[in-house]
């Protein structure tokens, strides 16, 4: 896998916007990359690939989930977390890519885990600033991903579990794990 064959591949699966918001996505982490001295090339095959399987149904979503033996725990969660394991799967065995980082990457892409290493969080908090997401906040993080690319993702999850908790809405546990790591940590 590299980034031209990553750019191919979601030209063909993704929709307009959602190809584009995968660029701008790739495009954030570059920088961040950069900043952070993480190997760029990983950092971008992980990001342009993170929302690979965004536009399945949810029907198609659920029998990849069986098909690929992901825990079938994921389904007592929103249907909007299991593109990012599914797209892990779909990329390690259609593809064969068997880079740890890059399929942690985009399997945690959406609700973080524990021990997420440098790759993954770089991912992580692109998919949450770039430029054209409009949250609250977003400029704060945006602003501390620059110096503290921990704090920035610790920031992140918090915003999200408190959005979803908002709405009484329930979370999963590999959320909690990861605003648990980041917070002891920093
Ligand atoms: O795919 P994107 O729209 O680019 O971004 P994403 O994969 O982060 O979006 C998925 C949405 O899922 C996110 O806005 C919040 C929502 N969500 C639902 N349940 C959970 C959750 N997010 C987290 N972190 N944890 C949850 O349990
Ligand atoms: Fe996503
Ligand atoms: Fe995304």
């Amino acid at each position: 896998m590299n980034e031209e064959t990553a750019k191919q591949l979601i030209r063909q699966t993704l929709d307009e916007e959602r190809y584009e918001h995968s660029i701008r996505v790739a495009n954030t982490a570059r920088k961040l990359a950069e900043i952070h001295k993480a190997p760029v090339e990983k950092v971008m095959i992980a990001s342009l690939l993170h929302d690979y399987a965004k536009c399945q149904s949810k029907e198609e979503l659920k029998e990849n989930i069986r098909l690929y033996h992901l825990p079938r725990s994921l389904l007592h969660y929103h249907h909007e977390l299991w593109h990012g394991p599914v797209a892990a799967k779909m990329i390690e065995h259609e593809y064969e890519d068997d880079d740890e980082a890059i399929l942690n990457a985009i399997y945690y892409h959406t609700t973080a885990c524990a021990g997420m290493g440098l790759i993954e969080t770089i991912v992580f908090v692109a998919d949450y600033i770039e430029p054209a997401r409009i949250i609250p906040g977003v400029d704060k993080i945006r602003q501390l991903a620059v110096h503290d690319i921990r704090e920035a993702a610790r920031v992140t999850i918090k915003n999200t579990i408190i959005y979803l908790m908002k709405k009484d809405a329930i979370v999963h546990p590999d959320s909690f794990a990861a605003y648990n790591m980041w917070t002891a940590k920093s």
